[in-house]
């Protein structure tokens, strides 16, 4: 199939502004899909607000657009009532680390099989510009001019430490990685976290004189390297690429199952 299959067109034209990195992970993310061989009727998309979350509406997937920050515990309840379905939750970082924390760490400490996506432009995109958890210490900000003094998470770190058995980054430079890696944590049985980051030249960008997308891309490209490369042993100050934790461990419908049929058997004794 081409990857327009995968569209809904009568959505477009799309919101994103030009040069936004989203756009590339939607096309990262239907070549996944393409590759794997799923058919749109094994897929949910579901996801809560931003100009990131926006994705889940021109999909052509089972979708559920929902509340900002809430999008992984609506996918927890899809994926527990429809185990079978493969569900991919696209957001942005403010979406998933921000208002969505507290959903995001307890889905990971779960190990609920899904895929989420995070976005990561480092702003509140679709609301103008305000910093975010991921913005990181010394940025400016439309709530910030005088620069934001607040620490960034590290995503892959905080993942990794809230239980997540799949953790990977890439970039919107690394179009195939993109790709590479989705399909892995899509295959993953357990909670893979992916983030991906992302230009906003109109707001992260503008207000930190990163110029314009391409070289914000550019950046991505020459601060960031693959795991276990040689670049990565000659400049161990820049940022890792790839796959961070791949590890096999109870999933949670899986379990949840099992908690199921206990209770069954105690209930029949009883009768
Ligand atoms: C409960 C609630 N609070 C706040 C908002 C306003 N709001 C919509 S999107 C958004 C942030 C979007 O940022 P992010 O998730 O990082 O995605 P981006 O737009 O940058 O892709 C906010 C604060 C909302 N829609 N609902
Ligand atoms: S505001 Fe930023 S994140 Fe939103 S569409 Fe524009 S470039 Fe993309």
């Amino acid at each position: 199939m081409a990857v327009t299959d995968y569209l809904r067109e009568r959505f477009f034209p799309h919101i994103w502004c030009p040069g936004c990195g989203h756009g590339i992970v939607l096309n990262g993310l239907i070549r996944a899909i393409e590759q794997l061989g799923l058919s749109k009727n094994e897929i949910v998309m579901v996801s809560g607000i931003g100009c990131s979350s926006r994705i889940s509406g021109y999909v052509d997937v089972h979708t559920l657009h929902t509340l900002h920050g809430r999008a992984l515990a609506f996918a927890t309840g899809v994926k527990l009532s429809k185990p079978e379905l493969n569900v991919i939750v696209p957001m942005g970082d403010g979406d998933a680390l921000a208002i969505g924390g507290n959903h995001f760490i307890h889905a990971a400490r779960r190990n609920i099989a899904m895929t989420a996506l995070v976005m990561n432009n480092r702003i509140y995109g679709m609301t103008g510009g305000q910093y975010s958890p991921l913005s990181g210490y010394g940025t400016i900000a439309t709530t910030a001019p005088y620069t934001n003094i607040d620490q960034g998470f590290d995503v892959v770190a905080l993942s990794i430490a809230a239980g997540a058995t799949f953790v990977a980054r890439t970039t919107t430079y690394h179009v195939k990685e993109i790709s590479d890696i989705i399909q892995q944590a899509i295959l993953h049985d357990g909670f893979s976290v992916v983030e991906i980051l992302s230009q906003c030249p109109t707001y992260f960008g503008r207000h930190n004189r990163l110029g314009s997308a391409v070289d914000m891309m550019r950046h991505f490209k020459e601060n960031t390297v693959r795991i276990g490369s040689k670049a990565a042993e000659e400049h161990p100050d820049r940022l890792q690429r790839g796959i961070f934790v791949q590890k096999e461990q109870p999933e949670y419908c899986v379990e949840y199952d099992k908690v199921i049929e206990r209770a069954r058997k105690t209930f029949r004794a009883q009768e």
